[in-house]
């Protein structure tokens, strides 16, 4: 199906088009292979960590993205100049541009992604239901493409029934998305979410979907070569997120056994094989409380997450990618990879958690780095780093790995603890919180959980520990006050417990 050219092609020379932590990830893959590397950087990322790593760097324009890092012709220009034959476009940014891919195939240049016609496929989220439905993957209930306002209330009405979801087609992130209880709000709704789609995509073309509720959000890793070999590298749990934000990843889920992922691993290569689908991607699916699953999207590019896969399968998926895009095999053979020990990640954020999560700017004038045992950091910052307010506000992923869930868990506490930011705001103190709560510890979460029942500086999910409460009290005060002293300054978290302490939790829940 993949109309590439299944012959070695060579790569010598990889043009990064992204920034930040993820072209750092890049880079490192290129050097462990041999393959010269160039940066491409806005005026705010004149002294990036991506662009001191890079054998090259080329500049490419103002700040926003609009006028550097999504400047497409730019950024090929940039290629040919610097003579790289091919381009990762990391996440984000143009990694998810049909044209984009398309535009290097035109060029001549190898792009390490999947073919164009795959990208437009599964960014269309109606066509992407179409085509995978078609290779018998089970969708969410929901109505056909190309139904106009009149159609489509009918259908929602006589069919989906309530409650349901209105999407948009062009959709992604949560965008003209609305949930619809009562068939007296379809109307009011449908009109809002058209208009909220039309202005964020510039297309109104929205769909309806029966709303499964208290569901969690797993993703399966996909991998497929040239050579027709397609196989998934197990699953991630990704429900730890906050208005369609993740904050925490693991691999595997602890809600997964062997038999589902058997049944949900099919699931997802008969959904890739469907589009013809070649290099790294990421089947997006909703695992309800009796363990039905459906298909949700595909994210056609590497994510960010990707790292705890490679830990729990021991693959570097970005050189596979790679490998793929040179038209050999990939290197994991067989359909299935079982999963070894746990791995978790904690994004860590440019962001206040006492504050609603309010993005922090400003120059990081410390910065302690955990290292030891099972410890992973991707990061694109550095002491002296000026955090702008150009882009996302993530600043490192910190992956934690160990044999089970609970080492993994006790090595990302040890990690956070030594995790010294200063200058900036940050999330690490939500990270300290979340790994002491009892819902968290139990694997007892939905998408929702964190937005309705999560709270800083408390432990109120947690029915053994009220003597606890006193101390989170004290410990937020302590916080307060400290805030007002160095606004600038994230206290750490006093009130964190002992490992033995944690450990006895852990054991009780585990019964
Ligand atoms: C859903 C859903 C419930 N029912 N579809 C959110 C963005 C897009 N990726 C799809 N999303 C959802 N689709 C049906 N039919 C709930 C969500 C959803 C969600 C999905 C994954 C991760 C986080 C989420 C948070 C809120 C809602």
């Amino acid at each position: 199906m993949a109309n590439y050219e299944p012959t070695p092609t060579k790569i010598n020379k990889v043009l990064i088009a992204n920034r930040g932590e993820i072209a750092v990830r890049v880079i490192r893959a290129c050097r462990d292979l041999g393959i010269e590397t160039v940066a491409v950087y806005s005026d705010a990322d004149r002294a990036a960590l991506h662009v001191r790593f890079a054998d090259e760097a080329v500049y490419i324009g103002a700040p926003p993205p609009r006028e550097s890092y999504l400047k497409a012709e730019t950024i090929i220009q940039a290629a040919k100049k610097t003579g790289a034959d091919a381009i990762h476009p990391g996440y984000g940014f143009l990694s998810e541009r049909e044209y984009f891919s398309q535009m290097c195939q035109d060029e001549g240049i190898i792009f390490i992604g999947p073919p164009p016609h795959a990208i437009a496929t599964m960014g269309d989220k109606q066509s992407a239901r179409e085509a995978v439905k078609k290779n018998g993957v089970p969708v969410v209930p929901g109505t056909e493409p190309g139904l106009g306002d009149e159609e489509l209330t009918h259908a929602a009405v006589n069919e989906v029934g309530f409650p349901l979801l209105i999407k948009a087609t062009a959709g992604g992130g949560g965008k003209g998305m609305r949930v619809v209880r009562r068939a007296e709000d379809f109307g009011e709704a449908l009109a809002s979410a058209r208009r909220e789609a039309e202005n964020a995509f510039g297309d109104g073309t929205v769909y309806v979907e029966k709303l499964i509720e208290g569901a969690r959000h797993i993703e399966f890793q996909i991998l497929a070569d040239m050579h027709g070999n397609t196989i998934h590298c197990g699953e991630r749990e990704c429900s730890i997120q906050r208005r369609h934000q993740k904050l925490v990843e693991e691999a595997p889920s602890p809600f997964m056994d062997p038999e589902l992922r058997r049944r949900m691993g099919e699931m997802a290569v008969k959904a890739a094989e469907s589009v013809g689908y070649v290099n790294a991607g990421t089947i997006e699916c909703l695992v309800d409380k009796d363990k039905n699953f459906y298909f949700l999207e595909m994210n056609t590019r590497l994510q960010v997450e990707h790292p705890v896969t490679e830990l729990v399968h021991g693959l570097d998926l970005v050189k596979e990618q790679i490998r793929i895009a040179r038209g050999r095999r990939m290197g994991p053979t067989g359909s299935f990879l079982e999963p070894k020990g746990w791995a978790i990640e904690c994004r860590i954020n440019a962001e206040d958690p006492y504050n609603n999560f309010m993005p922090s700017i400003g120059q990081i004038h410390t910065i302690l780095v955990p290292t030891g045992p099972g410890v992973r950091v991707d990061s694109g910052v550095y002491r002296g780093y000026e955090i702008t307010p150009y882009y996302d506000s993530m600043i490192a992923k910190l992956i934690c790995f160990g044999e089970d869930r609970a080492e993994a868990m006790l090595r990302m506490r040890r990690a956070l603890s030594e995790y010294t930011i200063m200058g900036v705001k940050h999330n690490i103190p939500f990270h300290q919180n979340l790994l002491n709560s009892f819902s968290f510890m139990a694997g007892k979460f939905d998408t929702k959980w964190v937005e309705e029942h999560f709270k800083m500086g408390t432990y109120e999910d947690d029915p053994n520990e009220a003597e606890l409460e006193t101390a989170a009290i004290a410990a937020t005060l302590h916080a307060h006050r400290s805030r007002q002293l160095a606004s600038q300054v994230v206290t750490r978290n006093e009130r964190d417990t002992s490992n033995w302490k944690w450990m006895s939790r852990w054991e009780r829940m585990q019964r």
